[in-house]
């Protein structure tokens, strides 16, 4: 008799994450475990609460790929992969607050603002934000990649990215708008940090102009395409799935893929993002975990 073996065959992504993800999470602790006493412990805790809350990891585990795909030890991109967490973690705090998207829950836990309060929310994501420049110049080797690193993430968190990104967003209610307008929005508030979590894996590892070519269409593809399941799920999906309130664009008459183009167009433009980003990838010898990674986007259900 033939017995099946019981076990699920993984793909590459989900191999990297298994090994990788303990090791962000247990190096993003260390990070905020060993701050220097000067940081107040009630700012320390709300900045914990929320960098160590069950997040995918998805821009670190994307810089620890591309600095693999390009050829150097994934562990030699870490300062890199906790500083673009510590950026997302930063703006998702101020996204909850009651001055933006008002949430309750995220992460699947209260948000930062109905634990530690408004105020405290608020300097908890500054602290963040800028805590996630001292890691990068103090924790990689080379000045000269670190100083590529900070102008990589400053460039994408800032007003010619997530946060312009997030401005328009706010302001899209009101007018008329193009697909053009929504793919900008959508580029800047969400694909641009994605963008930066490879860039900066590619830049310590040294890559070639033609990988980093490769990575930023690749980027691209896949910034696109996270938005527009993130979009889909605030349609389809529950809170105890995703870990946050959902239906809420539809509430707000906030400018969606699936509210501006509708859902069948909304999956086809997914399903067409994934393709171009596995394409985008056809220079790299060993780039299935970033291949798999674009599919797992596309199709996520939290
Ligand atoms: C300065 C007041 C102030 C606010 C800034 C910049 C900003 C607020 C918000 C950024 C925009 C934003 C939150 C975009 C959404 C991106 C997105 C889909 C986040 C969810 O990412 P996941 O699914 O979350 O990777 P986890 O929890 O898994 O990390």
């Amino acid at each position: 008799m033939i017995v099946c073996s019981p076990m699920v065959p993984q793909d590459a992504f989900t191999d990297f994450a298994d090994r990788y993800r303990p090791e962000i999470d247990a190096a993003l602790a260390q990070i905020i475990d060993t701050l220097p006493s000067g940081c107040p412990a009630k700012l320390k805790e709300a900045m914990r609460y929320s960098l160590l809350a069950n997040g995918k990891r998805i821009r670190p585990l994307l810089t620890l790929m591309a600095a693999d795909a390009c050829g150097a030890e994934p562990r030699s991109a870490m300062p890199a992969a906790c500083a673009v967490e510590m950026v997302h973690a930063y703006s998702l705090i101020h996204d909850d607050l009651p001055a933006m998207d008002d949430d309750d829950l995220r992460r699947g836990q209260p948000t930062n603002h109905v634990m530690f309060g408004e105020g405290n929310a608020i300097l908890a994501g500054d602290a963040l934000l800028t805590l996630a420049f001292s890691v990068l110049t103090e924790s990689l080797s080379s000045p000269r990649i670190a100083a590529e690193c900070v102008k990589i993430l400053a460039s994408a968190a800032g007003p010619f990215g997530m946060v312009g990104g997030q401005f328009d967003d706010m302001h899209a209610q009101d007018g008329a708008h193009t697909i053009a307008h929504l793919e900008s929005i959508d580029t800047r508030k969400t694909g641009a940090l994605i963008e930066a979590a490879l860039l900066m894996g590619a830049v310590i590892a040294e890559a070639s102009e033609g990988q980093m070519d490769s990575l930023k269409q690749y980027a691209h593809a896949i910034g696109l395409a996270f938005q527009i399941r993130d979009d889909l799920l605030d349609l389809v999906s529950h809170a105890s799935d995703t870990g946050k309130k959902v239906g809420k664009d539809k509430d707000q008459g906030k400018l969606t893929y699936p509210g501006f183009l509708g859902i069948d167009v909304s999956k086809r433009r997914l399903a067409e993002l994934t393709e171009k980003a596995t394409q985008s990838l056809s220079l790299f010898a060993a780039a299935d975990h970033l291949k798999d990674i674009a599919r797992y986007i596309a199709e996520r259900r939290q």
